[in-house]
């Protein structure tokens, strides 16, 4: 059935003209994303994103089987964001892994299920490009199936600094070593206003959008993150999505966008309250409706709970990540994600939104496991049929 405005129930009218373009498939402009991203009509703001996720995923949710490789969590910045990272000058309490030894830490987890390895992790000056190459390198050759989605656009500045060389040569030197694409941490909230007073020693916004163009550039995809829910404003979430869907128009390089609930256990801002599920499920509703030219939208269950990005597969979120093994950033922060999760039970979760699980590798590409293979993978279009839903 074709929706109508009637169909849509909307509870709130500013929303109706914000409804006639999403109807139309037409692009929302500053104004309508601030009615999105303030209205009180939840429900009518997450069927509007419901019918762009349907319209371009239709019932398929998206998973992944990966590990996360924490190289050093020994860090010159002091983000008063982060509870993950401990200041050079104590670098002892940390951790900085050998390339030996990072390479041990990954062979714990990855085993031949996995596709993607996912390594992020402090600004340590002493960790320069001959490092990351020599890394990537012997992951490769350990691992030479597993995707390397390394370095944020942050850490890519920082090593170019730190290495004494320009992003062109960087980026060249870490793809000729194995470098596949890159995850999308670091962007926080764009505005200087905001970038003082949770981040005010990282790369700036500007340079953050700056570098992605470079990487896009250089043929690599990217991911892109919004971290949400601490000092900023809807309209500097507005302004965050706008600037990035300008970048996507420019360079196409973005694959997935990812909004990140602030945790604020364990750092500076522990006095504020963690997100609730009003604003999480809006702001994914808000950036699938903002972000018309980036393909997927991700709700990181790590950050949102299960049940959260479960729900969220129904306000614009058409993938949950994966199995995540030995994530840190989120459990340093009072995270209560664990050590990850097994990809039947992602799945069960995935089935029992509705929703039809698709293994994908990091590209989005549909990963083929003949021995799991199930008639759901072959036609993703369908609703699953499933004892108990909403
Ligand atoms: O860069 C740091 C944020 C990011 C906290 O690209 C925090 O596929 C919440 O970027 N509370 C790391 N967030 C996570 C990230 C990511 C995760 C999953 C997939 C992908 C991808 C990217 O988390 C950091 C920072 O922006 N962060 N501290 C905190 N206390």
């Amino acid at each position: 059935m074709t929706p109508t405005l009637e169909s849509l129930r909307l509870g709130d009218p500013a929303l109706a003209p914000v409804a006639d373009r999403v109807l139309a498939g037409e692009r929302l402009d500053r104004d309508d994303a601030l009615v999105a991203a303030t209205t009180t009509d939840l429900l009518g703001v997450g069927r509007l994103a419901n019918l762009v996720r349907e319209r371009l995923h239709g019932d398929a949710t998206f998973f992944n089987i990966n590990r996360h490789l924490n190289p050093t969590n020994v860090c010159v910045a002091s983000c008063a964001l982060c509870a993950f990272s401990v200041p050079f000058r104590r670098a002892a309490e940390g951790w900085t892994y050998s390339v030996e030894e990072a390479v041990r830490v990954a062979e714990r987890d990855v085993d031949e299920t996995v596709t993607e390895l996912h390594i992020v992790g402090g600004l340590h000056p002493k960790l320069t490009v001959d490092y990351w190459e020599a890394l990537f390198r012997a992951l490769r050759e350990r691992f030479p199936r597993v995707h390397m989605k390394a370095l944020t656009m942050v850490e890519l500045d920082f090593i170019a600094g730190a290495s004494r060389i320009g992003l062109d040569e960087l980026l060249e030197r870490l793809k000729a070593a194995g470098l596949g694409s890159c995850p999308g941490g670091g962007a926080e909230i764009f505005a200087s206003r905001v970038r003082d007073l949770i981040c005010d020693h990282k790369t700036g916004g500007e340079r953050w959008l700056e570098v992605a163009r470079c990487v896009h550039g250089h043929g690599l995809k990217s991911n892109c993150t919004m971290l949400y829910g601490h000092v900023e404003t809807p309209a500097e979430r507005v302004d965050h999505l706008l600037a990035l869907r300008a970048l996507q128009d420019e360079t196409g390089g973005f694959q997935c966008f990812i909004p990140l609930a602030f945790h604020p256990e364990n750092t500076r801002l522990a006095h504020l309250p963690p997100t609730g599920g009003r604003l999480d499920l809006q702001t994914m509703a808000l950036a699938r409706l903002v972000l018309d030219n980036i393909p997927h939208v991700k709700a990181y269950w790590i950050m949102l709970g299960e049940k959260i990005a479960q729900v969220a597969q129904h306000f614009g979120a058409d993938d949950l990540d994966g199995t995540v093994v030995d994530e840190r950033i989120t459990r340093a922060a009072g995270g209560k994600a664990g050590r990850g999760m097994a990809r039947a039970r992602l799945e069960s979760l995935i089935r029992e939104a509705r929703r039809i699980p698709v293994e994908r590798d990091t590209l989005y590409r549909p990963v083929g496991r003949e021995e799991l293979s199930s008639p759901d993978r072959e036609a993703p279009r369908r609703a699953a049929p499933g004892p108990a839903g909403p």
